[in-house]
């Protein structure tokens, strides 16, 4: 989709790091890191959040496997991870591209944020 950031990054057209990548899914470091791990998991077509997804779709899947990838590649499996969505105005979705934030490498305490 034209002039979407995370449609770019994933693409491979900003020249962005990834931390994982296949052909269906790409990580990279978010920009405003929110603790020493903040990996964002976005899949390379367009959706503009999950209630994009249809019911045949198996993009989370997709995601969801690579997260699994993600966290051995990058020595977390062990120590444990959360991995948050937000989806429109009220979770304060900032960026209208599907992603998931993986956020790992301290302990997190029980609250979601
Ligand atoms: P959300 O609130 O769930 O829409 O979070 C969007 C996240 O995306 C936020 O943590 C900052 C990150 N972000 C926004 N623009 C960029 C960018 O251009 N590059 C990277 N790496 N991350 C970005």
């Amino acid at each position: 989709m034209e002039d979407c950031i995370f449609c770019k990054i994933a693409n491979g057209e900003l020249g962005t790091a990834m931390i994982y990548e296949n052909e269906y899914v790409a990580a990279f470091k978010d920009l405003n890191p929110q603790a020493p791990i903040h990996i964002l998991v976005v899949p390379k077509k367009h959706y503009e959040n999950v209630l994009a997804v249809d019911e045949n779709d198996n993009i989370i899947a997709k995601i969801y496997s690579a997260i699994n990838k993600i966290a051995k590649q990058e020595g977390f499996y062990e120590n444990g991870f959360r991995v948050i969505n937000n989806c429109g105005k009220d979770a304060g979705q900032t960026v209208m591209h599907m992603h998931f934030h993986i956020i790992a490498g301290k302990t997190l305490g029980e609250k979601i944020v």
